[in-house]
């Protein structure tokens, strides 16, 4: 529901999750990580109809994960690392076939995360009058759309021409004017990054970057 919320949703607070998921170990909780992506899903859903096959894949893939987190071995999904681990240990991760494993799962928010770092680098350094659909469009292209096959892309690509132009939609963001989330945006992607960063070393070690 659009109108739910949407005076008091700021993406601000959204953005503040990912700072929350680096622990001092450089672990990558999960708890933060799925708010992060919850926050973004909200948003997503506020800028339209049009956006709703992308927030429900994320939202089956938060499920999924928040599943683990809510079943007995709660605790084996406490962190990106231990979650690793342990359905490696298990056998829990299927290396040939499509499966519900967390890692695979996982991999593909975090996949999108990649495209999230630079749309929000793009929308950040983008000029005035830059036009949101081509930052989004160029950033897809670049990451995400690479494990996508065309008739997921070809309808990315219609949905992206729905968006507003930047400054409508860093106005959209709730987070004070175009300057200000700007700002926000300068603050936030460090921590995005690095949450990115150790992920995908972490998946890289144990060469599970290619999960299907
Ligand atoms: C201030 C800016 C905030 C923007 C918020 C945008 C939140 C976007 C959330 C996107 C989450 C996308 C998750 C996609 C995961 C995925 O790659 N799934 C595919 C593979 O899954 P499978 O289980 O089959 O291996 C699945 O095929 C995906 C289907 C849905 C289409 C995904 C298109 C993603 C486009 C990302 C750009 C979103 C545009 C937002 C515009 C602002």
């Amino acid at each position: 529901n659009m109108a739910e919320g949407a005076e008091t949703f700021s993406l601000r607070e959204v953005l503040v999750a990912f700072t929350a998921c680096v622990s001092e170990q450089r672990e990558v909780r999960v708890d933060p990580y799925l708010a992060g992506w919850k926050g973004l899903v909200r948003f997503l859903n506020c800028l339209g109809t049009i956006f709703s096959f992308i927030s429900k894949d994320a939202v089956t893939k938060i499920e999924i994960i928040e599943n683990y987190r809510n079943s007995d071995q709660r605790e084996k999904y406490l962190t990106v690392q231990s979650m690793v681990e342990y359905e490696l240990a298990n056998g829990l991760v299927d290396l040939q076939k499509r499966s519900d494993s967390g890692c695979r799962t996982l991999l593909r928010l975090h996949r999108a995360l990649h495209w999230l770092q630079m749309f929000l680098e793009g929308l950040r350094t983008g000029k005035d009058n830059s036009k949101t659909s081509v930052i989004c469009s160029e950033t897809y292209n670049a990451s995400l759309a690479n494990y996508h096959p065309w008739i997921i892309r070809k309808a990315a690509g219609v949905a992206f021409c729905a968006l507003p132009t930047r400054n409508t939609f860093l106005e959209t963001m709730n987070v004070g004017t175009a300057e200000e989330a700007v700002a926000m945006l300068g603050d936030a992607l460090p921590y995005i990054c690095e949450v990115y960063k150790i992920t995908e070393e972490l998946y890289a070690q144990h060469k599970l970057l290619d999960l299907p």
